[in-house]
């Protein structure tokens, strides 16, 4: 029997801007109204980041801080991940900042990987002492994999007694430079978790709808959202964050596939 499908809301990523589409949130306000309207959708998580007011990048805990604080404003319930990759060339201090606010989830990726034209860096150093850091707080991770290495990265942290299991994996694929967003290649990581873990699919662009639907089928979760796809369908921009996670409900109901409220998240991710 399948556990109730999480679906994750990203609803805004570090390398994507309102010129590529008008309807990304930015400002503190934007993104906790898109996180009310995913969890009207069905959204149980928001994948959180943040920018400054010239739409950068930024890890500061004053901006997740006041976004945290509105999200909470408009829905108490939903269930606050932060992101700790942020953008690439940001340290580890930076990255970890949002963190020590205390979130339910935090991300974690298990590896460097290229990104397009540059490198996303996570030495062994920056993933113990992340790893360590979310414990201490005690944090969920969810442990961000790239490509299929960096499951056995987060293998050796549990060894090491940083990550303590149930696990919950996030397979983002079809980044440029990690691994293509395949089903071949989907099913080589579903197979390669520990069992008894958990995990969800962001899929890049055109593959977030493609994977999404076979994570439903396979028993697997959902991430979607304005991080991973802006368009709705080709050519087509998506008119909001919610329209995608309506679009995944929509499937998940032909699938007979039911949705996870974010309480019922907390229980499948064995959330404090
Ligand atoms: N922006 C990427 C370099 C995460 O949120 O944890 C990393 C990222 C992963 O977005
Ligand atoms: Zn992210």
């Amino acid at each position: 029997m399948m556990d109730k499908l999480i679906i994750t809301a990203a609803l805004t990523g570090a390398e994507v801007i309102r010129e590529q589409n008008p309807n990304l949130p930015v400002t503190p306000a934007e993104i906790a109204e898109a996180a009310y309207r995913c969890y009207e959708a069905g959204a149980s998580i928001v994948h959180v980041h943040v920018h400054n007011e010239d739409e950068t990048p930024t890890q500061s805990a004053a901006v997740f801080s006041e976004t945290i604080g509105l999200i909470k404003e408009k829905c108490n319930i939903i269930i606050i991940q932060v992101s700790t990759g942020g953008a690439v060339g940001m340290t580890a201090e930076e990255r970890l900042q949002p963190v020590y606010l205390k979130p339910e989830m935090a991300t974690l990726s298990t590896g460097s990987v290229n990104f397009g034209d540059d490198v996303f860096l996570n030495p062994p150093a920056y993933m113990e002492e992340f790893a360590k850091v979310m414990q201490k707080q005690g944090i969920k991770p969810e442990i961000e994999v790239f490509d299929a290495g960096m499951i056995n990265n987060a293998l050796q942290l549990v060894k090491k007694g940083l990550l303590s299991e149930p696990l919950h994996f996030d397979f983002v694929m079809g980044v440029p430079g990690g691994i293509p967003g395949t089903l071949k290649n989907l099913l080589h990581l579903a197979e390669s978790i520990p069992s008894g873990s958990t995990w969800t699919v962001a899929g890049m662009g055109r593959t977030e709808l493609p994977l999404g639907t076979a994570a439903i089928i396979m028993g697997g979760h959902v991430r979607v959202g304005f991080e991973d796809n802006i368009y709705y369908e080709k050519g087509v921009l998506a008119e909001s964050n919610a329209q995608l996670v309506e679009r995944i409900v929509c499937v998940a109901g032909i699938h007979s596939r039911p949705v996870a409220s974010p309480d019922e998240a907390r229980r499948i991710l064995s959330l404090a």
